[in-house]
């Protein structure tokens, strides 16, 4: 880090803490002067907060870091609707410990991480670090099919159905180590998730290369997210943090904030430069259908390094340590955000194919790189040309004009900055509502802060982050709202809610309990009529119940102590919203059953006596007689 840049930081730090209380003031201010004649907060995009019973535009699918699940969030409202369990443990859904949920979660676990797992005494992970949740796309917008999220703390990518907002699919990436940056592709359909591994490692890394740096390498992958299998990866010189890829449907970007491959924080900010790697789609495809591959741990893995010929890959040399990666509404701009310079690097996506076809000097593709201010991070977009960067030493939101700054980059005398904001506090990632698609709308922009001091009543040493809701409408960006949210969202997407349709009830033949079918098929149990069958096999007991407000169809039903006892729960109501839950007191077992749904669990009944299960969803008058007895006989009787 240059002595520039490091005195700048502490500065702005110092100042930063210094105008907190100024800032409050000035932020109250502003919210009084939007109180309309209703008591509502009132701004030029419109309400910013509803009344009773109305419903948001737009959905918010909120990352949820290292607490591991999604989040729905209504936008403008701030109202948070709903938690989708992916990588986490879920106490009221019983994600995580489902033999529904299992499946998905431990389908596609690599064999060292799975023999890793069970010397640790676990079958599985149960933390991740959720950071970007991204929707599929056809045609350069979003078409409400699938989320995609990528786990840094695991290396998993997962996806989420939009249909009934659950998780169907989770896999662990092979080779790469850690993944961070995650985006669809955007044209001409997802098609590829690009997810880029953070964090350098030996290629194959089974301890036979252990401190050799010089011998780490860095890995980008490309999933089919139809199939959520991964079609391809490209080994990479230095690291990699965010990616996004162009609206032609040619390239992929990711950024590097260690191009130094250094091992601590002095080397890997040493060099002045960093990079932005290119990666050339239909070169790689080509490559890969040539056979010119090497198979490791059944993922074909091509070599785009620096240095190596030809044309899978290319690095434009990028200000000291990039970081967020945004591409344009305008399908001809991306943004890589400087962080530890003060810029962002404007590459028009016009200007790469010369970087692959002729020899031309990589840093051609930049046609703009507008001083900001500290620390951008990453940038969104309306639908007038202007982009909006987080600066995370400012605290503030940056708004400026793409046009102008290109202008200024090719010497005209011209501000492209239009106006900035202060947000509380040390904003990372902000989206706009529709703003990372071609349909960019331009209505409202969401500061997800790092910190939120004095924002909030004082909850004890850990405190929640805020997330401010910012009116970009007008010329002047307007701070609406302030949200706390629990550990810690980084990313978020602002999706129309004329793109999201999710189902009322399950259907009956969706594959989620596929497994539970063939079993219950097997068994001669019609899991779509009334069910109050216990069917015993050896010392495992299959227990088939379907439940209809306010009772399941046992009331009761007998095992021995030590069996394998897997319950299939079939929810038969088919109303709106009325889902039964299943919890077998003092055995750790619970989870829901949606309408229409099937849920099963499995456990071993070590526990002799009288046990209840009850349902654990207020479901009816009479949610609290909804229940029956487990009957363990003691071993040996
Ligand atoms: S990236 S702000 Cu994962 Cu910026 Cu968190
Ligand atoms: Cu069913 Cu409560």
């Amino acid at each position: 880090m240059s002595e520039e840049v490091k005195k700048n930081l502490s500065i702005t730090r110092r100042g930063m803490l210094g105008a907190t209380a100024t800032g409050a003031v000035l932020a109250s201010g502003v919210g009084a002067g939007f109180l309309g004649s209703t008591g509502q907060a009132q701004a030029a995009g419109g309400k910013s907060t509803l009344e009773p019973g109305e419903l948001d535009e737009y959905y918010g699918f909120w990352s949820s870091g290292q607490a591991g699940e999604l989040r729905i969030l209504g936008v403008p409202s701030m109202r948070e609707l709903m938690r989708v369990p992916v990588f986490n443990r879920c106490s009221a859904t019983g994600w995580g410990q489902t033999n529904e949920s299992r499946k998905i979660m431990m389908e596609n676990l690599l064999p060292e991480t799975k023999a890793m797992l069970a010397a640790n005494g676990k079958d599985n992970y149960d933390n991740g670090d959720l950071h970007h949740p991204h929707m599929s796309f056809t045609d350069g917008t979003y078409d409400g099919r699938f989320l995609f999220m990528n786990d840094k703390a695991n290396t998993r990518v997962a996806r989420v159905r939009c249909d009934v907002m659950k998780c169907d699919k989770m896999l662990e990436i092979p080779n790469a180590m850690d993944i961070h940056g995650l985006r669809p592709q955007k044209f001409p359909r997802t098609g590829y998730i690009f997810a880029n591994g953070e964090h350098e490692a030996p290629l194959v890394n089974d301890g036979k290369i252990l401190d050799n740096p010089d011998e780490y390498v860095n890995i980008f992958t490309a999933i089919d997210g139809d199939e959520m299998t991964v079609a391809w990866q490209v080994i990479v010189s230095g690291n990699l943090d965010n990616t996004d890829c162009d609206y032609q449907g040619k390239y992929a970007f990711s950024s590097s904030y260690n191009s130094e491959m250094g091992m601590n924080l002095a080397e890997m900010t040493e060099s002045e430069m960093d990079h932005v790697v290119v990666f050339n789609i239909q070169a790689i495809e080509e490559a890969i259908a040539a056979g010119d591959y090497q198979e490791l741990n059944g993922a074909k893995v091509v070599d785009g390094r620096k240095g190596v010929v030809g044309n899978l890959t290319r690095y434009i040399p990028i200000p000291n340590s990039p970081h967020g990666v945004n591409a344009a509404p305008d399908k001809k701009h991306i943004m890589i955000n400087g962080k530890l310079s003060p810029t962002v690097s404007v590459i028009d996506v016009e200007k790469v194919d010369a970087l692959f076809s002729g020899n031309a000097d990589p840093r051609s593709a930049i046609v703009a790189e507008p001083q900001l201010g500290l620390g951008p991070l990453h940038t969104a977009f309306d639908n007038r040309g202007n982009a909006y960067t987080t600066l995370f030493l400012d605290s503030q939101v940056v708004k400026w004009d793409i046009a102008k700054a290109i202008e200024a980059y090719d010497g005209a005398d011209v501000d492209p900055i239009l106006d900035k904001v202060d947000v509380q506090y040390q904003p990372g990632h902000n989206s706009t509502s529709m703003g990372e698609t071609a349909e960019a709308d331009g209505k409202w922009l969401v500061s997800m802060n790092k910190f939120s001091k004095d924002r909030f009543l004082n909850v004890g040493p850990l405190k929640p982050e805020n997330e401010q809701l910012i009116d970009i409408s007008g010329d002047k960006m307007k701070v609406v709202h302030d949200g706390p949210t629990f550990a810690e969202p980084h990313d978020s997407i602002i999706v129309h809610r004329s793109k999201v349709n999710p189902r009322e009830n399950w259907d009956r033949n969706d594959p989620t309990w596929a497994e539970a079918r063939i079993q219950a098929e097997a068994d001669g149990v019609d899991l779509d009529d009334y069910q109050d069958t216990v069917i015993r096999d050896g010392d495992k007991v299959r227990v088939y119940m379907s439940s209809q407000a306010p009772s399941f169809a046992l009331e009761q039903f007998t095992v021995k102590q030590g069996d394998e006892v897997t319950v299939y729960v079939t929810n038969l109501d088919d109303i709106d919203d009325l889902t039964h839950g299943f919890c077998m007191a003092n055995f750790g077992v619970a989870m829901e059953i949606g309408p229409q749904a099937t849920s099963s669990v499995t456990f071993v009944a070590e526990r002799p006596g009288v046990h209840w299960y009850y349902c654990q969803w207020f479901c009816h008058a009479l949610h609290m007689e909804m229940r029956g007895r487990m009957l363990v006989e003691p071993r040996g009787t």
